[in-house]
């Protein structure tokens, strides 16, 4: 068996013409039903539905063969124990610093003010303003980081931006681009040697289908 381990929403989505290239159709939606575990028309692939950042931890430890996350999640899980071949290309965003309309960032930036930041990115948040040589004390948060510059939580948060319209609705301004986001492949290292034969298939039918949309 295969498992392959997904999260509802935007990856399902775009993931689901890369499982069709490589011959995989679930045999039910995430999102109209409540099963964890969705077969598929393969016998030999079953997809499992857990939260976005906890698909590293699922392929890490084995209980997935294969899963699919943002470099976002990737970078804060570390990526120990996978095996990181492929850029799907999906699920693009950019990670940035935003503020409120009218703060004067680059000014608190000059006057080396330590600046608050509110982030679900604490690792990429650490490494981006460490690199810069700014301060920060950074607030750990685990969603709707727009609300925190709004209620006086932050001066700044570090969030992902794919439209602007969750930020421009907020009354917010991105500042900062810390880097480009989008979704890999992940392999457990040992399940890749195990089960070479049939894994490597759906790498080579991914690729393809990567290569044939860029
Ligand atoms: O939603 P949940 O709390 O369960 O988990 P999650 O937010 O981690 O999962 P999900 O499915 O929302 O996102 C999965 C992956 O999609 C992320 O890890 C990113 O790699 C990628 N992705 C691409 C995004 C976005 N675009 C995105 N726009 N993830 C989140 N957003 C959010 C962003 O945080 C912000 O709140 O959308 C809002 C901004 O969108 P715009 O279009 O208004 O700019
Ligand atoms: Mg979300």
């Amino acid at each position: 068996m295969i498992t392959i381990a997904l999260s509802k929403g935007r990856i399902f989505e775009e993931t689901l013409p890369l499982l069709a290239a490589a011959g995989v159709v679930p045999s039910e939606d995430p999102e109209s039903s409540r099963k964890l575990i969705i077969g598929t028309n393969r016998d030999d692939v079953r997809l499992i539905i857990v939260r976005a950042t906890d698909v590293p931890t699922y392929v890490q430890y084995g209980a997935a063969d294969l899963g699919i996350a943002g470099k976002d999640v990737l970078l804060e899980h570390g990526g120990a124990g996978l095996y990181q071949p492929l850029d799907l290309e999906i699920a693009k965003c950019k990670l940035m610093v935003a503020v409120r309309e009218g703060y004067d960032y680059e000014g608190a930036v000059k006057q080396g003010a330590r600046l608050r930041v509110a982030t679900k990115y604490t690792h990429s948040a650490q490494e981006h303003f460490a690199a810069k040589g700014v301060h920060v004390d950074l607030i750990k948060l685990y969603g709707s980081m727009e609300l925190a510059p709004l209620v006086g939580l932050a001066d700044a948060i570090v969030d992902l931006v794919s439209t602007g319209g969750t930020l421009k609705a907020n009354k917010l301004v991105a500042v900062e681009h810390i880097r480009d986001i989008s979704s890999r492949l992940v392999v457990n290292q040992a399940a890749l040697k195990l089960k070479h034969d049939r894994i490597q298939p759906m790498l080579d039918a991914f690729a393809a289908t990567v290569a044939a949309n860029a």
